[in-house]
């Protein structure tokens, strides 16, 4: 049994600060900490489980997210760094979206149906993937999160403030549960 895996990295939750700040750009300088960060981001990522985590959500502000929408259960893992939403379509699409920073809430999420994205991937060559549907949306809450922004910022105050009072108390009810200390 391998002992010396390191620890799962721990998913910061609103109101955790790190998730309300924009994350800077990838450079090259950082080209060994991202190569260690994504294996760990990936871990996180599936075992949490999600199809989605950007650097943030683990502490870290650099402009890096991994997705994974498992298409027929078999991976697919797609790593972006310094992603960038080059083209939106005018039409628009509505889904449910989660959200692993705000555990166990959910709401509808209205945004542009399609999306082109550049970005660079773990080997650092340029990409561009044009998406629609679950990835259209999926990338587009990650390169949110990129810049300090969360599904809730996209929906109507009230249920914005219905979601941070349920999720306060869930988090709440988790500390008396877990000791209350
Ligand atoms: O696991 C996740 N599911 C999801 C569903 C609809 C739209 C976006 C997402 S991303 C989310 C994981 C996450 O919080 N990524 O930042
Ligand atoms: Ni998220």
């Amino acid at each position: 049994m391998d002992t010396n895996a390191p620890a799962l990295m721990p998913i910061l939750t609103v109101p955790d600060p790190v998730l309300k700040t924009r994350a800077r750009r990838v450079e090259p300088a950082d080209a060994d900490a991202v190569r260690a960060l994504i294996p760990r981001m990936f871990a996180a990522m599936y075992a949490a489980p999600g199809i989605g985590l950007a650097a943030p959500q683990v502490g870290v502000r650099l402009r890096l997210t991994v997705i994974d929408l498992m298409p027929d259960d078999k991976p697919a893992p797609l790593v972006l760094v310094n992603p960038e939403v080059i083209a939106a379509s005018d039409e628009l699409a509505t889904r449910e979206e989660g959200c692993l920073s705000l555990p166990g809430q959910y709401a509808d999420v209205t945004r542009p149906a399609r999306v082109t994205v550049r970005y660079h991937d773990a080997a650092g060559a340029r990409q561009e993937l044009s998406a629609e549907g679950l990835l259209s949306a999926c990338l587009q809450h990650e390169i949110d999160h990129l810049d300090g922004v969360l599904f809730i910022d996209r929906i109507s105050a009230l249920k914005r403030n219905m979601i941070l009072r349920r999720l306060a108390k869930e988090q709440r009810q988790q500390r008396e549960r877990d000791g209350g200390r």
